[in-house]
């Protein structure tokens, strides 16, 4: 269509002169990306004024002017709702901001002065910075594009260890009694997908990741449609795909692949194409606290889980060329969250976990030569570190509000900077309370190292 096609060229050529950059937040369900982007607007906004940002350089040497929200480019997109959410922090009580349901977009124009004076250089320059969120139950979807029915039904049976396995048990007793060829029936379908769709909903509930699909966990406007009404088969280890595929047309086999297929190409693959492929930063943010929380089955989930997540993307060194036309990938950070629940000489250690759950993908970026760099971080910061002094010795502590309400000084705990082994979690339980958000004053949302992820996500374009 020739307006898309004038907007993708308008695009190209912002991007070629480095005005414009697209930024992936990304993160399983629960992570803290609205949260941290709701955050990253407001210290934008307050940026050369209330925001504390000593480590992004073009606010420590004042040459950051400033940030605006201006329309998007995509108007069939919701704005991200950075007023409601602002409003329920500012609410009495502070509450956090809604889980988001949808996918929604922002565009912020930065304004700073360059640092290095050229010829022909104006005084001051703009940079535009697109940010998407979306609800982190569709990011789960991304791995199963690599897969077809057989393979994904396989791989659903293998990832499923025994805690899991229990929560789809009601699920599993009526799949085992569908035979492959037995002519599909309709209403037994729904019936038996509505059950896997509630054992997904419990695993979720009980603090596990790897859950696919996630349409199943949020289905939006597609409740009830037969694109969801599918599930993995068991039993087919030994099965021949030509035999399968010879199978009748309305066999169940058959017709779970195809509402399979039809997932994949109308659900899965326009929602990533249109919303994450031409990306050039990202960050990939992970709820280390929550998961160490949850206990061993669920932390060996989610780094499956984020493993999975980040194959899906794109990454590689841009040259002009490839800037212009493939745009890729080619800098990203991945953070803890949350680091306000532990103290801050545990920060180190969350860092190191961050960096152990994510071994594998870390290597693969290595390889391609992709600048990374780990932290942990605070979007909204919910407690003040504070000392205590026990018997004469002095020790950590941290200040804040529980959900409930109840003031609570406390040492929440030590956290392993390894991945834990098994006798560690039978020696040891994690408990980190979650806390409410603080009152608000006038200024910019209290953060820990919102500065340092802006510095390294987009610092350079404001040099
Ligand atoms: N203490 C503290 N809690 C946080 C912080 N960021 C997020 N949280 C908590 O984590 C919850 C989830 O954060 P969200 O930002 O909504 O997470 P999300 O990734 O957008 O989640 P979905 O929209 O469900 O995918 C919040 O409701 C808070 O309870 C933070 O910086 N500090
Ligand atoms: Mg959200």
């Amino acid at each position: 269509m020739p307006t898309d096609l004038t907007r993708d060229l308008m695009d190209l050529i912002e991007r070629g002169r480095d005005r414009q950059l697209r930024l992936a937040v990304t993160g399983l369900s629960r992570a803290g990306k609205t949260a941290f982007l709701t955050s990253l607007v407001d210290q934008l906004r307050h940026a050369g004024l209330e925001a504390r940002l000593d480590l992004l350089s073009a606010s420590r040497e004042g040459r950051l002017l400033g940030a605006q929200r201006v329309s998007q480019q995509d108007l069939a997109v919701p704005r991200f709702p950075f007023d409601r959410a602002r409003a329920s922090l500012e609410s009495t009580p502070p509450e956090w901001p809604q889980p988001t349901r949808g996918i929604s977009e922002l565009r912020l124009k930065i304004r700073y002065r360059p640092g290095r004076q050229q010829w022909l250089r104006p005084d001051t320059a703009e940079l535009t910075l697109d940010l998407f969120d979306y609800p982190g139950e569709w990011l789960l979807d991304l791995p199963l594009l690599d897969h077809d029915f057989l393979s994904w039904s396989l791989a659903q049976w293998d990832a499923a260890g025994p805690a899991r396995r229990a929560m789809l048990a009601d699920w599993e007793s009526a799949v085992r009694e569908l035979r492959l060829d037995d002519e599909a029936d309709e209403a037994r379908l729904a019936e038996i997908s509505e059950r896997y769709a509630e054992g997904l909903r419990a695993a979720r509930e009980a603090g596990f990741s790897d859950l696919q699909p996630g349409r199943f966990l949020l289905p939006g406007e597609l409740s009830g449609a037969p694109v969801l009404q599918f599930f993995p088969l068991p039993g087919l280890e030994q099965a021949s795909p030509d035999e399968l595929e010879r199978l009748p047309e309305t066999s169940v086999y058959r017709t779970l692949a195809r509402r399979f297929s039809y997932y994949q190409q109308h659900i899965v693959k326009p929602f990533y194409r249109e919303h994450f492929r031409r990306f050039d930063r990202q960050i990939v943010l992970v709820d280390v606290l929550g998961a160490l929380n949850a206990g061993p089955e669920r932390f060996e989930d989610l780094s499956k889980a984020l493993h999975r997540l980040m194959q899906s993307f794109n990454y590689g060194q841009r040259s002009l060329f490839s800037r212009l036309f493939t745009p890729r990938i080619d800098r990203l950070a991945i953070a803890a969250t949350k680091a306000d629940h532990v103290t801050p000489e545990q920060h180190a250690r969350l860092v190191g976990l961050l960096e152990a759950l994510l071994a594998e993908p870390l290597k693969n970026l290595k390889y391609a030569n992709i600048p990374v760099k780990a932290m942990s971080l605070a979007a909204i910061r919910a407690t003040e570190a504070r000392e205590v002094t026990h018997q004469g010795r002095k020790s950590p502590a941290l200040k804040g509000v529980t959900l409930e309400g109840e003031p609570l000084l406390a040492f929440p705990g030590e956290v392993p900077s390894r991945l834990p082994d098994p006798a560690f979690w039978d020696r040891q339980g994690f408990d980190f309370t979650a806390f409410r958000p603080q009152p608000s004053t006038t200024g910019a949302l209290p953060h820990i190292r919102m500065d340092l992820a802006l510095d390294w996500l987009i610092g350079d374009k404001l040099a």
